[in-house]
């Protein structure tokens, strides 16, 4: 049996760099009573994400913040997986942003590429999911993984300025709304960081 580690409450490195999830995380940590503190406010470097899965991603990343920080360290690694794009953009979805970050470019992208796959008779498959991985990792190397995934819809044209990313264009299953219309109370328990989220507190109590 490996040994389940614990986590006394208290400061927490969040370790991203990206702004809409280091709110999330500090939302889903502060009620679990933790305190976020960003890779940003600690000065970490972003290492360059070589992994080809998520977790394998989330995995590099908890590692370097937790070593160089020398505590340990929360990371995600997240993204939108079209059905009708054979799971793409999936772990290069911050990368179809480009160096701009621009995510109206991104979603125009995900849109072209599904008229592109449309069926002879007319059918655009719009089902999607937003797949995150967190993993929690300790100085020492030890690390342990979560991963949690939302199903939904595509719709265009894009709706809301709420969220981040992708969330304009994906309705989760049973709602109208698209993540980008959502006020953040109302988004975050639907999503794929709180499921995942949801798995490491199971952990963590043990
Ligand atoms: P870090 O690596 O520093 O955490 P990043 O933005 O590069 O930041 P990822 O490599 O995990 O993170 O990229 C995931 C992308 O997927 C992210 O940039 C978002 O655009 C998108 N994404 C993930 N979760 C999302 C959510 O809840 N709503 C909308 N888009 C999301």
């Amino acid at each position: 049996m490996t040994e389940r580690r614990k986590l006394p409450p208290g400061r927490l490195v969040a370790a991203t760099h990206n702004q809409g999830k280091v709110k999330e995380l500090s939302d889903l940590l502060g009620a679990a009573g933790f305190m976020a503190v960003s890779a940003k406010e600690l000065g970490l470097p972003e290492p360059e994400e070589t992994a080809d899965t998520f977790r394998g991603n989330a995995e590099l990343k908890a590692l370097a913040a937790a070593k160089t920080a020398g505590q340990p360290a929360l990371a995600d690694d997240s993204g939108l997986a079209c059905d009708g794009l054979a799971g793409a953009p999936g772990i290069y979805s911050a990368r179809w942003a480009g160096p701009e970050k621009d995510f109206s470019a991104a979603m125009q992208k995900v849109e072209d590429g599904l008229k592109v796959e449309t069926t002879s008779d007319g059918e655009v498959d719009r089902r999607a999911s937003f797949v995150c991985v967190l993993s929690l990792a300790w100085p020492d190397g030890h690390v342990e993984s979560f991963e949690g995934i939302v199903r939904g819809q595509l719709v265009w044209p894009p709706r809301g300025d709420q969220g981040f990313g992708y969330d304009p264009i994906f309705v989760p299953e049973g709602e109208t709304e698209t993540f980008g219309e959502m006020l953040a109370d109302k988004k975050l328990p639907l999503t794929h960081r709180a499921i995942a989220f949801q798995k490491l507190k199971d952990y963590l109590a043990g």
